[in-house]
């Protein structure tokens, strides 16, 4: 009875093949600046869903996909009535987005299939890998949206009204793509998930090290916040008189910078995306609407950043100028991941003689929403001088080939091979 690391031993990945997946993935939506461009539910978005579905056919995999259009394609197993090991990420991008971000989970987790199809090599547990609906959050909120449906973090119905900017749903959207799919959007019993992923920082590449086992992830509070004020004509109003909403917005976002610097060194605070109204030159802004992206290690910071938000958006409102409306859209706290799986990468990556470190995660993932239902832990690979969400996020190939190698060792750990 040979062991898992007798046949995992030989287990190796097709760098190359992997490499070609991830290129040509990246001519769907690529930018001039060497980026891809592909949000969530967009033309882009049911193309690239379509090549994979396709590559995962061609893979021998069955592909289902869910309400909430997450796509999942399972390798069968010996006994498939085990619990599947399961891996994936997503392929939906920012506007600004890299080859990386994502898609390296879901075309590694491929490249797992693959090269047990090439090796012969038959699990006991059947493998899933899954493209998640809708990561990044970017079009529609919140965040994470099809691996938190998945998970009952917020219900189908109202999820698929979700609506971007121009007032497109959810529901349309995945109808107008082809994938409003049929199976129930909900959890199943799972036996491990792994999710492989670019840093997106700088700390591994800082410190030579190949590897990172994730042991967590930062909490998350997301804000819609509108300051209304009222326009003018910006010659003839007094200063004193002028309720500017633009003014407001820019004291607030400066307020929002101090309160992630007075949780240092963990807490982060960003605001990304404005819309001052009537954006132009010569009339007093009458309504913004902005952002707010809260991060911390311990939930209690989180809370205390909340806290200080709505009492900063009580201070400008006092002041009698404008109104300051703040909604919280996205809410998750810190997520540990799971030590026994955490501790499945750290052996992966030094059986295979790579650089290994426990890393936090300062950006989600839909590995977050896992861990609520299957032990989870991801496998974190360097990038370019630690940028994403960048159209210069770059990687390099051995470090995907390794990260590959890794989820690859640590599935197949789980998955049993007889
Ligand atoms: O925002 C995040 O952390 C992820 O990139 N969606
Ligand atoms: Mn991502
Ligand atoms: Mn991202």
């Amino acid at each position: 009875m040979s062991t898992v690391s007798d046949k995992t031993g030989v287990a190796q990945i097709n760098a190359g093949r992997l490499w070609g997946s991830l290129m040509s993935l990246a001519e769907i939506g690529a930018t001039p600046k060497g980026g891809v461009c592909r949000l969530a539910l967009t033309d882009l978005d049911g193309q690239g869903r379509d090549l994979f579905v396709k590559w995962a056919k061609e893979a021998g995999c069955e592909v289902r996909v869910d309400e909430i259009g997450n796509i999942f394609a399972r390798r069968a197993g010996l006994d498939n009535s085990l619990p599947p090991v399961m891996t994936g990420s997503h392929i939906d991008t920012q506007p600004t987005g890299g080859k990386f971000d994502g898609n390296f989970g879901v075309l590694a987790g491929l490249e797992v299939v693959r090269s047990l199809n090439d090796q012969g090599i038959q699990t006991e547990a059947p493998i899933e890998v899954v493209v998640w609906t809708n990561e990044e959050g970017s079009r529609f909120v919140p965040v994470m949206m099809g691996s938190g449906v998945f998970v009952s973090a917020f219900p189908l119905a109202s999820t698929l009204q979700q609506a971007d900017v121009d007032g497109k749903t959810v529901g349309d959207e995945l109808r107008r793509i082809g994938y409003a799919g049929t199976e129930p959007a909900a959890s199943f019993p799972i036996k491990a998930y792994f999710e492989a992923h670019i840093e997106q920082g700088p700390i591994l590449e800082a410190s030579n090290t190949v590897i990172g086992a994730v042991t967590g992830a930062l909490g998350q509070r997301w804000y819609d916040v509108v300051i209304s004020g009222m326009e003018a004509h910006a010659g003839p109003t007094p200063m004193e008189l002028r309720k500017d909403a633009l003014l407001a917005a820019a004291r607030l976002i400066a307020q929002v910078n101090d309160i992630a610097l007075e949780h240092a060194p963990h807490a982060r605070s960003t605001v990304g995306w404005i819309e001052c109204y009537p954006n132009s030159r010569n009339v007093i802004p009458g309504t913004v609407k902005l952002s707010v992206d809260f991060r911390a290690a311990d939930d209690a910071v989180l809370s205390a950043m909340d806290s200080a938000l709505k009492a900063a958006g009580e201070r400008l409102q006092k002041e009698g100028r404008v109104g300051v409306d703040v909604k919280q859209v996205v809410y998750f706290p810190p997520q540990p991941f799971d030590d026994g799986l955490i501790d499945a990468v750290r052996t992966a990556g030094k059986d295979l003689g790579l650089s290994t470190m426990d890393i936090v995660s300062g950006a989600g993932h839909d590995a977050v929403y896992l861990a609520r239902v299957a032990p989870t832990a991801m496998i974190f690979i360097p990038c370019k001088d630690g940028i994403s969400h960048n159209e210069i996020e770059d990687a390099l190939p051995e470090h995907i080939e390794a990260g590959c190698n890794v989820l690859l060792r640590a599935m197949l750990a789980q998955a049993g091979v007889p």
